[in-house]
C-alpha cells in the first residue's frame, strides 16, 4: 500500500497534563514517521480555519477559547493507511464513548478536551497540513525499520 500523510494535532491539555511523551510514544509505536512537527500557539484566525466548519454549534466558542487556552503541538505523520490508522488510535470524539486503549479513551475526559485532533478524509488531511505547515517544513524520510512493524 502507499505511503499517506494524516495531519494530528495534540491540544493544549495534552501539554499542561505531561502526556506528549506518551501520545507521541504511541504513534511511533504504531510506525507512524513523524515528517512535520512543530509547538504553537493557535491564534483565533487559525483556530477559525481549522475549525470553521463547526462555526454555529453550540461547542464552537467553547472548543475556540479552549484551543487558544495554551500552545498545541501540530504535526505531519506519514503511513500506509495514515488516516484511517490515526483516526482508529484516537477512538470516538466523544471520550465516553471512546475504546478503552485508544488515545481518547484512555486520556480523554470531555469531547471539548479530548486530547488530540487527527484528519478525518485525505482532502481534510491536505487541507490542514495546508494551514499548519508550508512545504519547506515537511522532512519525509525514508523508514529503514518499516519491516519491524
Ligand atoms: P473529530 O475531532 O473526532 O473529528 P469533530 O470534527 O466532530 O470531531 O469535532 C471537532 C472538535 O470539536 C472535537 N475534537 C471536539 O474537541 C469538539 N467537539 C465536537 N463535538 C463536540 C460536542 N458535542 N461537545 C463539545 N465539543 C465537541
Amino acid at each position: 500500500m502507499p505511503k499517506e500523510r494524516t495531519f494530528a494535532m495534540l491540544k493544549p491539555g495534552v501539554l499542561q497534563r505531561r502526556l506528549v511523551g506518551e501520545v507521541l510514544g504511541r504513534l511511533e509505536n504504531q510506525g507512524f514517521c513523524i515528517i512535520a512537527i512543530k509547538m504553537l500557539q493557535v491564534s483565533r484566525e487559525l483556530g477559525e480555519r481549522h475549525y470553521g466548519e463547526h462555526k454555529g454549534k453550540a461547542f464552537y466558542e467553547p472548543l475556540m477559547t479552549y484551543m487558544l487556552s495554551g500552545p498545541s503541538i501540530a504535526m505531519v505523520l506519514e503511513r500506509e493507511n495514515a488516516i484511517k490508522a490515526l483516526r482508529h488510535m484516537a477512538g470516538a470524539t466523544n471520550p465516553e464513548e471512546a475504546a478503552p486503549g485508544s488515545i481518547r479513551g484512555d486520556y480523554g475526559v470531555i469531547t471539548r478536551r479530548n486530547i488530540l485532533h487527527a484528519s478525518d478524509s485525505p482532502e481534510s488531511a491536505a487541507r490542514e497540513i495546508g494551514i499548519f505547515f508550508s512545504p519547506e517544513e515537511l522532512y519525509p524520510w525514508v523508514d529503514g525499520n518499516e519491516q519491524w512493524f
